[in-house]
């Protein structure tokens, strides 16, 4: 007899039943998620069959020309959690301003719901025009038990302190990857069955790689110290496995999930004039960062451990370093003077 697929639903529950004091709520939590990503996959598919490409001609809180498909997936977003009240307290996007308090309100001012939800809804958004590959990012924080009154401060969270990333991937198939702190597992959705399988259980990330994937376009900005770890990456030396082959889609989403199977490392440095570089903390960095290092990578800023880093505020930026633990780590030898 063939053996069974293992939905994500499946898998869930089974991992659910590993803890005994769980009520259930992240269970749904994810089962949501998938159903968002799901709408989204579906709108991608027809995309340039129905009014979804180009731009709104609004900008977004980061600055960003906002793509009519951003819209459309952070309204999906919202819409399946909204609908389904009580089941997170809030939401944090790159496409909105402040966080949205969904949660049903209880007397006092509190609300229902102890989980908030950060999340990019369409990671490299600027990729849909010419029908590249794009993604969405997710990151789930325990925020506050219900009697808590709801403010921004309390959303100000470590990576370390999530409890479960991940990412979707929209190209030839869609992908979900997630982590709840117990290794990284990957499932493919299946379009016949409208069901996410689990295609990979237990990703490990190889502990040195021969790709790096960064926006060279933008050398002159970088620091010295990151400059010279990308010549030494580009320089030939075959006895070092170099040079490495540069591989960059415009997308953080795709390029990881590349590195998660052949190893290497991504960086989004700091710039003159952007210290902080151009990724956001919350919903791209730290569960990107929480995912790799599930698998046996490193996250890094160069100087400190993404992981770390206690935000200021929900659309903090950062810079990147992320992949294998040898590049990663000598990309913090170059940046940090050591090399
Ligand atoms: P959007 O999500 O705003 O499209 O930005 C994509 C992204 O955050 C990340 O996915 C890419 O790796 C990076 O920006 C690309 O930025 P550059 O165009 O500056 O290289």
């Amino acid at each position: 007899m063939e053996p069974q697929p293992i939905t994500l639903t499946r898998h869930i529950l089974e991992k659910q039943a590993d803890h005994p004091d769980a009520t259930g709520e992240f269970s749904i939590i994810m089962a949501q998620i998938a159903l968002a990503a799901k709408i989204i996959a579906r709108n991608m598919s027809l995309a340039g069959l129905i009014d979804v490409l180009g731009k709104t001609g609004e900008t977004n809180v980061q600055g960003e020309s906002v793509q009519k498909l951003d819209k459309k997936a952070n309204d999906t977003f919202v819409r399946v959690f909204e609908y389904h009240g009580g089941l997170v307290r809030s939401l944090v996007s790159e496409e909105m301003d402040k966080p949205l308090f969904v949660g049903p309100p209880l007397s006092g001012g509190r609300r229902q719901g102890k989980y908030a939800l950060f999340f990019d809804p369409l990671d490299g958004s600027s990729n849909v025009d010419c029908n590249f590959t794009v993604g969405s990012i997710f990151s789930i924080h325990r925020v506050a038990e219900p009697s808590t009154l709801d403010s921004e401060v309390n959303l100000l969270k470590t990576g370390a302190e999530q409890v479960a990333a991940g990412y979707l991937l929209y190209g030839p198939s869609t992908v979900l990857v997630y982590s709840y702190g117990k290794g990284v597992h990957q499932f493919t959705l299946d379009p016949g069955i409208g069901e996410f399988v689990l295609s990979a259980p237990h990703l490990q990330i190889p502990s040195r790689g021969k790709v790096y994937s960064v926006n060279e376009g933008n050398y002159d900005k970088w620091p010295a110290g990151t400059q010279r770890f990308v010549d030494y990456l580009t320089e030939k030396d075959p006895a070092t496995g170099r040079p490495y082959s540069g591989r960059y889609s415009g997308c953080l989403v795709a390029d990881v999930h590349r590195l998660l199977s052949s190893g290497g490392v991504y960086l989004y440095p700091a710039e003159t004039g952007k210290a902080d570089g151009k990724l956001r903390l919350m919903y791209e960095a730290a569960p990107l960062a929480f995912i790799v290092e599930q698998a046996g990578g490193n996250a890094s800023t160069g100087m400190q451990r993404i992981m770390d880093i206690r935000p200021e505020t929900v659309h903090q930026r950062v810079p990147l370093i992320i992949g294998s633990r040898e590049e990663v780590k000598l990309a913090e030898d170059f940046i940090q003077g050591r090399r």
